[in-house]
């Protein structure tokens, strides 16, 4: 039990969040939310400006309703003249700009309340460097601390519900006791070439529409007898579908691989998605680091920027996961990554029989990376530990 709880079970605190694009902004905001409100017992508000992209992740939002609540949080569309008596608890999700009426109702409060600028995550060294530094608003003198999740021990963590590696093992256990009794004709582990032949391979694909995506598909064929591949709605989902005129969601591509494309399912239910995959594509980054979560190989599509400059953050997280993979396996995960994330059509039939050639390996370091990172502190306690900290309660 965490000391604070006992002492403020209603501490407030405001989540403010802007929707870019897609879905990672509102996806970590909202998980974030939920994490905070159901195992801290915080009475959150959530300040969205986007109802209408929020919804796709949480159907019950109501998307021209100004205030509603939803799983005990309230959600508010925010407008251009919102006004709202601070909370204690100040989140500003990924730099979104707080409204300056709300900023100085903030610096008129006393105590102030603890006002936390949360990052996008990386890998990157500089990270643990910056991780929890004050920025003083030049106008109010108000404190902003940035908040950096992260691989290392020096950073904020990641997002990870209390429950959710045990949900996750009694799923495994489930489906292992499932092939036990012959329910299906399926084991759990992969370990090529034995399996090959005894059950379908299962990948999710989450990503961006990719150039690569046929030559993918091609190679897929080849490199097992059978692949159920599901793809959730949007673009990749399209040119999937576009590469086989099949109605109801359903390609077949040379008859081994399978395509599935399916609707979006409600946040809590995306995880259930991944467990029983051997391989998973995911992108931006609340899909990473469930992927990771999963323990599952994948590959990581990660939300381009000018100049290539997410080629940074993208090998700084590969340096880091690869450290203690075997040399050819790590080969492997990175020139796949490369050829993902530059559409190299050319060069995805290597990179992805390569890949499967070390799936054994790469299946086994997964497990040993989640369980590593499941030893830090997750972001959510991180967080309020350091909310405890400065508020001095
Ligand atoms: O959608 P993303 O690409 O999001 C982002 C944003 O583009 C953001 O602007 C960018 O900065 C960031 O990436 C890096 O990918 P992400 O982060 O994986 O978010 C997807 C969310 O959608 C995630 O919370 C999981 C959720 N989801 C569901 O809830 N149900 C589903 O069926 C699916 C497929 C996803």
């Amino acid at each position: 039990m965490i000391p604070f709880l006992r002492i403020a079970p209603t501490i407030t605190c405001d989540i403010f969040c802007r929707v870019v694009d897609n879905f990672g902004d509102i996806g970590v905001s909202w998980r974030l939310a939920r994490q905070l409100s159901s195992e801290f017992a915080l009475q959150v508000r959530l300040i969205v400006d986007d109802l209408a992209c929020f919804q796709k992740l949480a159907f019950d939002v109501v998307v021209n309703a100004d205030s509603q609540c939803l799983d005990g949080i309230t959600i508010l569309q925010w407008h251009k003249n919102l006004h709202l008596e601070p909370a204690q608890c100040v989140i500003e999700a990924f730099q979104c700009a707080l409204p300056t009426s709300y900023i100085n109702a903030m610096a008129a409060m006393t105590p102030s309340p603890v006002w936390l600028n949360l990052e996008y995550l990386s890998a990157e060294g500089w990270i643990g460097e910056h991780h929890l530094l004050p920025s003083p608003h030049p106008k109010t003198g108000l404190n902003k601390f940035f908040f950096f999740p992260g691989f290392q021990a020096n950073t904020g963590g990641l997002i990870r519900e209390q429950s959710l590696l045990l949900q996750q093992q009694q799923f495994q256990l489930q489906l292992e006791g499932e092939i036990e009794h012959g329910h299906q004709h399926e084991h759990t582990r992969v370990d090529r070439p034995a399996l090959a032949d005894v059950r379908p391979l299962k990948i999710f694909m989450f990503g961006y529409e990719n150039a690569a995506l046929p030559a993918l598909f091609k190679s897929i064929t080849q490199s097992w007898s059978h692949t159920i591949c599901t793809v959730p709605d949007g673009a990749l989902a399209r040119q999937a579908k576009a590469l086989n005129m099949e109605p109801e969601g359903a390609v077949e591509v040379e008859m081994k691989l399978q395509v599935q494309t399916i609707k979006f399912h409600p946040q809590p239910e995306f995880d259930r998605l991944l467990w029983p995959q051997d391989v998973l594509f995911v992108r931006g980054e609340d899909s990473f680091v469930r992927a990771q979560w999963a323990a599952k190989p994948f590959i990581w599509q990660i939300y381009p920027q000018a100049e290539r400059t997410h080629w940074l953050k993208l090998n700084a997280f590969l340096d880091l996961y690869c450290a203690e993979l075997a040399s050819d396996a790590a080969v492997a995960l990175r020139e796949l990554h490369r050829v993902w994330n530059d559409e190299d059509i050319d060069a995805t039939g290597a990179a992805w029989e390569a890949f499967m050639r070390q799936l054994g390996p790469l299946s086994k370091h997964a497990l040993m990376w989640a369980q590593k990172l499941s030893e830090m502190p997750d972001l959510a306690t991180q967080l309020m530990t350091f909310y405890a900290k400065t508020a001095k309660i």
